[in-house]
């Protein structure tokens, strides 16, 4: 009743073009400008150049950043100063990922009717639209990838109805912008010497221009459009000192490139550069409340935060969706991994430095990557753990004297350098990573080129330094169950990373036909390994003795449950007993106080998915939107984190389709389909998943049961794997180009 009566009354005041709107699924829409950065501006990117669209009628402000703007070094000491220490001694090692600049574009002020702002994830562009004296002002704004600019677009539906001012602005380094030609430019050198420079170049069409004070002033032009190109001398190369050439002569040429282009054939390559990834995944839930998919994104959002059993599946849609916007926008080959803010930074001494955590946040950035169609967008995420990798070896060098292989401390930068904490486990839980890409896409040459430097020279270190206890048994030793308790020997964590690590250094090994003796050790150290430990009140044992009052707080990590998610050493089907430990333990974490984080609820709703409760799972969901969305739908921790919305594609994911299981007998995947599908998704399908083995799933599903399923290899190859239906297990095998059909 009271779900009806707030839908009621807001429909009731809703103006009458925004009942007309045409119903986008993909769109995030508000009636509103954005005054806030943080929980307002919509994000657009293409990897490297990322902006936050304001959409002011006034004012317009983008605010903008490159990916590789970054003070600090290799850090070797692993420092990790304070913003306050940065002001006083303006000596960064650890560093910081730095705002660009800001645009802004001033307009004719003035009442208006109509005004709308969006971000068609269809498309990747923003929009601003309104009414003023009878003239339709339009704007369009997005980051090519092909074209590597953003652009602005203004237009309106009178001619000469366009007048206002430009300003290119640098983020508060005091770099003067200057005019030349038509270009307004600014450039400057960070505190570690890395050189940045921004140009913006105008074109318009009618009207005059007047150059002012440093700003592009326009008048009474039919159109104008602006293109924003930025970039550092940054080069992901050690040998090179991690710097590359001036960016100027690069930017130059790309902006002349652009003058010879036409607006619409730049949007046009961009939207289909965009579509190639993002349209490779449908996702469709029904029925879906048209009533409530009319109404503006952060009124949707409002609406699940005041009535706590709202469900607004077709929100839950556009979120899994969004994880694969913002990957396709902040991470592509070439460029930087997404950071703790993906691109979108407005600070130069931001939260966390906008790092690299080793310890949850760039492992879920790059959850959705492969389940979710994106294997290209991982590219970076490997390429700068690789480049880092002589860095890791000498701090890993100066600590423990003369090991084999590597290992870093928490907080990584992209100079290999890394911060607060050392972290040894944390390059055991990357090498899952480098495992998981091979899994997917069978991708051989990376597994040997790739991977199994990283897989094998972790396991190395690993060998040499795990602790033997009296008995025989092995453990990591001085380890933390992150951020919980003490640091101390055979954490559950650590354990559970070990076996990881060893099972996929085994099986990589074995494809790869490696040193026979070696991976003999890897299999005799993972059967000495602690194994994980069910507890006196039916508790997932988190460290080798119990804890009571840890236990059972509310604490925002569940470490000792990555053996569940993404791990998966314990599953519903091999060990029951220990998956009903950590479904317990799972519970007792609750969902209150530091449970109610940017990222814990992806977590949440993926280790749910894999124990099987789709109810809970589907809570979970329902408890970011609730807690940590913020109205322009990024996840806040707080404050604003990324992670949220990138492990939340992935989780969703995890509930559709699983495929972590090998069978012992034939070593073939165990496929799993709507595995956690809760009451609330009765009907729906989706297409484009991926499943390990190098899969392509598509399934449809009508009152919470399957009616069509579609399963291929991605590359078209013959292939074996196994299909579990319910309780049963089907063995498939498909020549080259076939697809295995299940119901229609
Ligand atoms: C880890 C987490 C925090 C936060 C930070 C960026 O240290 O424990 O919650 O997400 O990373």
């Amino acid at each position: 009743m009271k779900r009806v009566l707030i839908l009621f009354i807001y429909l009731a005041t809703l103006p009458l073009f925004a009942a007309e709107a045409k119903y986008n699924p993909m769109r995030l829409w508000y009636e509103q400008e954005a005054k806030d950065w943080e929980t307002q501006a919509l994000p657009i990117g293409n990897g490297e150049l990322g902006g936050m669209v304001f959409g002011g009628v006034e004012k317009e402000h983008i605010q903008f950043n490159v990916d590789s703007l970054w003070t600090g070094d290799e850090n070797p000491k692993g420092a990790y100063e304070n913003p306050r220490q940065v002001k006083k001694t303006g000596v960064e090692h650890m560093g910081n990922y730095q705002s660009f600049g800001d645009l802004f574009i001033d307009l004719a002020p003035g009442k208006v009717t109509n005004y709308q702002r969006d971000l068609d994830l269809a498309t990747a562009v923003a929009t601003v639209s309104f009414e003023r004296d009878g003239v339709t002002y339009k704007r369009e704004m997005f980051c090519s990838h092909p074209d590597q600019v953003m652009v602005i677009r203004l237009t309106a539906s009178k001619p000469r109805s366009l007048t206002g001012r430009i300003r290119l602005v640098d983020a508060g380094r005091g770099a003067k912008t200057k005019l030349k030609g038509q270009q307004l430019i600014f450039k400057g050198a960070l505190s570690n010497g890395l050189l940045y420079e921004s140009r913006l170049m105008m074109m318009k069409d009618g009207g005059s221009l007047l150059v002012k004070g440093g700003n592009l002033i326009f008048k009474k032009a039919n159109s104008v459009t602006l293109f924003l190109v930025a970039a550092t001398n940054y080069k992901m190369d050690r040998d090179a000192n991690w710097r590359g050439p001036d960016p100027t002569k690069m930017l130059k040429t790309r902006l002349k490139s652009l003058s010879k282009k036409s607006y619409e054939t730049i949007k046009s390559e961009h939207i289909s550069d965009y579509q190639y990834y993002f349209n490779r995944i449908n996702f469709q839930l029904d029925p879906v409340d048209e009533e409530i998919q009319e109404m503006p994104t952060d009124k949707r959002i409002a609406r699940c935060k005041q009535d706590k059993e709202a469900t607004d599946l077709g929100l839950e849609m556009l979120l899994f969706q969004y994880g694969r916007y913002l990957l396709i926008s902040s991470s592509r080959p070439g460029t930087l991994p997404a950071n703790l803010q993906g691109i979108w930074n407005k600070s130069n001494t931001p939260p966390w430095h906008c790092d690299y955590h080793s310890n949850i946040n760039l492992q879920m950035n790059y959850w959705l990557a492969e389940v979710a169609g994106l294997p290209e967008m991982a590219q970076p995420f490997f390429d700068m753990l690789v480049a880092g990798v002589p860095v890791y070896r000498e701090i890993t060098l100066r600590k423990y004297g003369s090991v084999p292989g590597f290992v870093t401390r928490m907080s990584i930068n992209p100079f290999g350098g890394s911060g607060w904490n050392w972290n040894i486990e944390g390059t055991a839980w990357l090498a899952q990573h480098f495992w998981e890409h091979y899994a997917f896409t069978q991708d051989k040459v990376f597994l040997r080129t790739i991977a199994w430097p990283w897989l094998s020279n972790v396991s190395k270190f690993w060998l040499k330094h795990l602790k033997k206890l009296p008995d025989g048994t092995l453990v990591a030793p001085n380890v933390w169950s992150h951020e919980h308790g003490p640091h101390e020997d055979g954490t559950a964590h650590s354990e559970q990373l070990m076996w990881d690590l060893f099972s996929n250094t085994i099986a990589a090994g074995k494809i790869l036909k490696e040193d026979p003796a070696f991976l003999k050790k890897v299999e005799e150290a993972r059967s000495k390994l602690y194994e994980p430990k069910v507890g006196s009140w039916g508790q997932l044992m988190e460290w080798m003795e119990e804890k009571p009052k840890l236990e059972k707080s509310h604490h925002r990590h569940t470490s000792h449950l990555f053996a569940v998610y993404p791990g998966r050493q314990i599953s519903r089907w091999k060990n029951p007993r220990l998956a009903r430990a950590a479904a317990l333990s799972l519970k007792t974490r609750g969902t209150v106080g530091d449970s109610r984080r940017s990222w814990t609820w992806p977590w949440r709703t993926a280790l749910w998915a894999r124990l099987g409760e789709a109810e809970n799972a589907h809570n979970m969901i329902k408890g970011l939107i609730q807690y940590n969305l913020m109205d322009n739908m990024l996840t806040t921790h707080k404050p604003f984190q990324m992670d949220g919305n990138f492990g939340i594609t992935a989780a969703i994911a995890e509930m559709l389709l699983q495929s972590q299981e090998i069978d012992a007998q034939t070593g073939n995947v165990v496929v799993e389909l709507i595995p956690a599908l809760p009451k609330a998704w009765k009907n729906g399908s989706i297409s484009g998943l991926r499943a390990r083995g190098g899969l392509l799933v598509d399934i449809s599903w009508r009152a919470g049961k399957l009616i069509d399923v579609r399963i291929k290899s991605v590359k078209n190859t013959p292939t074996s794997f196994l299909v579990r239906l319910k309780r049963k297990t089907l063995k498939v095998n498909l020549k080259k180009d076939e697809a295995w059909r299940f119901g229609k």
